[in-house]
Order: C-alpha cells, then sequence, then structure tokens
C-alpha cells in the first residue's frame, strides 16, 4: 500500500495476509445520539456538553449520528466495506442508568440487536467497556477518584460479560486511559473538567485497579474471552533542544505511554512515576493490577512535540519541525513513528498487537457530484498502513487495523468541527455519504483477503 504512486490503488504483494483483521471503530458517545431515550441516564459528557464554553459550538451527544436508531444501516454500511470486525463501546449510563444496581432492559436490549446484526453479517464485534462516558451519578461520588470504582467497575463488567459474552468474545476495559485521565482530571479540558495533580494521580490508580478488577470477572464469566486495553502510545519529542523542553518530554511520556501499560503488564509504576502513586496504593493493588491480557490494543495517530509548561505537568504541547507534514487539523505525519511504536510494543509486551485506532480528521465537503473526495485521508491510510507492514515484515506481530472512525461523529471538546469517518455524515439529515476513502478501504481489505488463494491451492 505505502509508495502505489495513483490515488486509490493497492498492492497486493505489500498486503498483510488473508487471516489480518481489518475493522472499523466508534464510540458510544460519539455517535449513538438517544441520550434521553429508554431510560438511559447521564453521562459525564452530557454533563460537561452542558457547561457553557466547555464544547466547540455549544454542541453535545443529544443527537450525534443517532446510531442507536440507525444501527442496522450502519451495520450494512460495514457489511459492504468488507469489515472483519467492528469495535464500538458499551454506554456504561445507557446500561446501568445509576451506574450500579439494575440494569436498564431497553438499553441492553440495544446492544443485542447491533450484535446479533454484526454476527449476521458475519462482522465480529469487538466490545470496549469504556470510552469515557461515565454514569453521571458514578461521578456525584467521586467517579475515578474514588476507590470504590473498581467494585462498581466490575459489576458493570459483569453485567456486560454475562449478558453479551455468548456472542462476544473480544473485550477491551479501557480506551486511551492516559487521555482521559489526564484530559479529565489533569488539564480539566475534557468531562469531568477537573485539573489537580492528586486528583489525577488518584484517577490513575483506580483506573488501573478497575481494568485488573474487570479482567478477571470476564475471564470467570464469558467462556473462551480474548481480553486487552487499549493504550495510545507515541514518541514524545522535545520540541527544542532546551533542557527545560527536553525534561519536559519526558515527563509527559512517563503519563502519556506508561501509567497503565507499564503497571498493567509488570505490576509496577515506572520509576518516575512511583513516588507520586504510593500514597494511593494498597497491599496486593499491583497483583491485582498485573492481570494476564491476550493482547496489546494500540491507538496511534501521530508522534507529540512536547515543549515546557507551567500547568501542573510542567509540560504541554508544541509544534512540529516545519518541515514535518502535517494533517488539515495540524496533527504531524510521521508514518515511520507509528512502525517503530509498533516494534517497540512487540518488543516490551511480548503480545499480539491489534491497531484499534489510526486515522485522520480533514475538512470534509460533499462536491457537485455528491461524492467526498479525501485524497489527504487516502495518502495518510497508505502511509500508515505501509509503516505497519513494514513493522510487520521486521517481525512485530500485528494482527489487525482498526480505521477511526467508521463515522464522522462527536469529537469530543471540539464538538461536530472534525471529521474522522470513512464515511460522512451530513448531520442535517443524517444522511451517511462513504467518502473516496471508504472504498480505498475497502479495496485494501479486499486485496488482502485476495492473498489466501495462493497459499490455499499449493
Ligand atoms: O475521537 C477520538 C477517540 O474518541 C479516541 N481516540 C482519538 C480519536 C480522535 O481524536
Amino acid at each position: 500500500m505505502a509508495g502505489t504512486g495513483s490515488q486509490g490503488s493497492v498492492k497486493a504483494e505489500e498486503l498483510p495476509n488473508s487471516s489480518f483483521l481489518w475493522g472499523v471503530s466508534t464510540s458510544s458517545f460519539q455517535i449513538e445520539g438517544a441520550t434521553h431515550s429508554d431510560g438511559r441516564g447521564d453521562s459525564i459528557w452530557d454533563t460537561y456538553c452542558r457547561q457553557q464554553g466547555r464544547v466547540k459550538n455549544g454542541d453535545n451527544g443529544d443527537i450525534a449520528c443517532d446510531h442507536y436508531h440507525r444501527f442496522a444501516e450502519d451495520v450494512a454500511l460495514m457489511q459492504g466495506l468488507g469489515v472483519g470486525a467492528y469495535r464500538f463501546s458499551i454506554s456504561w449510563p445507557r446500561v446501568l442508568p445509576r451506574g450500579r444496581g439494575g440494569g436498564n432492559e431497553p438499553g441492553l436490549s440495544f446492544y443485542d440487536r447491533l450484535i446479533d446484526a454484526l454476527l449476521a453479517a458475519g462482522i465480529e464485534p469487538w466490545i470496549c467497556l469504556y470510552h469515557w462516558d461515565l454514569p453521571q451519578a458514578l461521578d456525584d461520588l467521586g467517579g475515578w477518584e474514588n476507590r470504590d470504582i473498581a467494585g462498581w467497575f466490575a459489576d458493570y463488567a459483569a453485567l456486560v460479560g454475562r449478558r453479551y459474552g455468548d456472542r462476544v468474545k473480544r473485550f477491551a476495559t479501557f480506551n486511551e486511559p492516559c487521555v482521559f485521565t489526564l484530559f479529565g482530571y489533569g488539564f480539566g479540558s475534557n468531562a469531568p473538567g477537573i485539573a489537580d495533580k492528586a486528583a489525577l494521580h488518584r484517577a490513575i490508580h483506580h483506573v488501573n485497579l478497575s481494568h485488573g478488577a474487570a479482567i478477571d470477572v470476564l475471564r470467570s464469566c464469558v467462556q473462551g474471552a480474548s481480553l486487552g486495553a487499549i493504550h495510545n502510545r507515541q514518541p514524545c519529542f522535545a520540541e527544542s533542544t532546551s533542557a527545560g523542553d527536553v525534561a519536559a518530554a519526558l515527563r509527559f511520556a512517563e503519563y502519556w505511554n506508561d501509567a497503565f501499560p507499564h503497571p498493567q503488564h509488570f505490576g509496577c509504576y515506572t520509576p518516575a512515576l512511583a513516588e507520586a502513586m504510593e500514597p494511593y496504593q494498597q497491599p496486593g493493588d499491583m497483583a491485582q493490577i498485573a492481570r494476564r491480557v491476550d493482547w496489546f490494543g494500540l491507538n496511534h495517530y501521530s508522534p507529540h512535540y512536547i515543549k515546557a509548561d507551567s500547568n501542573l505537568l510542567g509540560a504541554t504541547f508544541g509544534a512540529p519541525p516545519d518541515d514535518v507534514p502535517r494533517t488539515s487539523i495540524g496533527w504531524p505525519i510521521v508514518p515511520g513513528a507509528f512502525r517503530d511504536t509498533l516494534l517497540d510494543i512487540d518488543r516490551r509486551f511480548g503480545l499480539p498487537i491489534y491497531v484499534l485506532e489510526n486515522g485522520t480528521a480533514a475538512d470534509d465537503r460533499i462536491d457537485d457530484a455528491g461524492h467526498v473526495q479525501d485524497a489527504g485521508r487516502i495518502a495518510y491510510l497508505q502511509a500508515y498502513t505501509g509503516a505497519m507492514n513494514e513493522a510487520i515484515s521486521a517481525g512485530a506481530d500485528v494482527r489487525g487495523y482498526f480505521v477511526w472512525s467508521l463515522l464522522d461523529n462527536f469529537e469530543w471538546a471540539s464538538g461536530y468541527s472534525q471529521r474522522f469517518g470513512i464515511v460522512y455524515v451530513d448531520y442535517a439529515t443524517q444522511r451517511r455519504i462513504p467518502k473516496e476513502s471508504a472504498r480505498w478501504y475497502s479495496n485494501c481489505i479486499a486485496a488482502s483477503r485476495r492473498l489466501r488463494f495462493p497459499a490455499t491451492m499449493r
């Protein structure tokens, strides 16, 4: 795929083989809408959206992509693309409106219908338990700062595992724990909007404890479960060679890359974080956190360029060097950093890797012919899947790749201003229009599947 000259063409000899899993990812709050339907409770993002000035244009998740009512059409779209898997998240407040206690049958049955439709379409469902929409009722009790949340999360995991585990085997505990803790409790720019170092450290430890507790529960109630967590990992380069920026980049990487995978896999915090995390630990915690998982889920978009700052981490996002190309929203395009990250994960963790998010936002428009020509996204996907293939050729055990995202959707504090989908959503009509990149991705999947024939005919 990399270096295929003409836009949209796919070279079969450069693709992973036919057993490779190609998928798409979404998350509940970003696409479902129906926030007031069928007994769903509020999440911290509903609250956050209501607070003036928090989300661009005052956007909220009330309608989003109306996936709650249009999931059958969205499954048909995926089937048309030929994806082998769909990763989505369960909305905790939809199935447990108050976060704990009795399950909400209409909410639970929505995911039954979604899962059944996926299976009927030959698409493997991958469930993520937590993609940032904490029930507001639990935040009222301290949310991720309250140690009791490990028990609440385990009970929620049990509800989900018991309900869907007959049909779903792939479960992830958390999506990007470093992002929702750092931005939600450290910088205050995501829900629940807290900026406090002790709150950040408490949240990190309780998320880690909750991960371990949920892994245990899912292992015991889902026969044949295949479990993991989904982490961001990207190189954190210093914006300049100044000692301040270099130290800031190292500190930022400790939180971004290591605060979760390290304890979850090695049973301790890294030396740089150990002292800060000490006050929140109780005997036995680290063993409870480091439970065996079956794969490493990776989300990767670009490397970071970090500079010193006066915020509580002493570090923030800086600018890439001028010669580094960027996406239309300014994210650096460095496929080599993706290749190196995959090789590094392979060496460090020794687990099969699934890339569960990669993609780009673009300034997509519908043209006069009714098409969405997103050449920039195709170039990005070509370059990044090419880099992944380089990592595989160099020995990294990468088993799957999921594009973020199937649909344009609610991009958190940026509202609907950033379009990450390979399918355009006209929010006024809810019409779905597959972009050129959707066609490219579909061709890529089909070409990869064709590789089976030489092998089976031999
Ligand atoms: O939209 C988000 C997603 O929720 C988590 N990973 C990054 C995506 C793009 O910013």
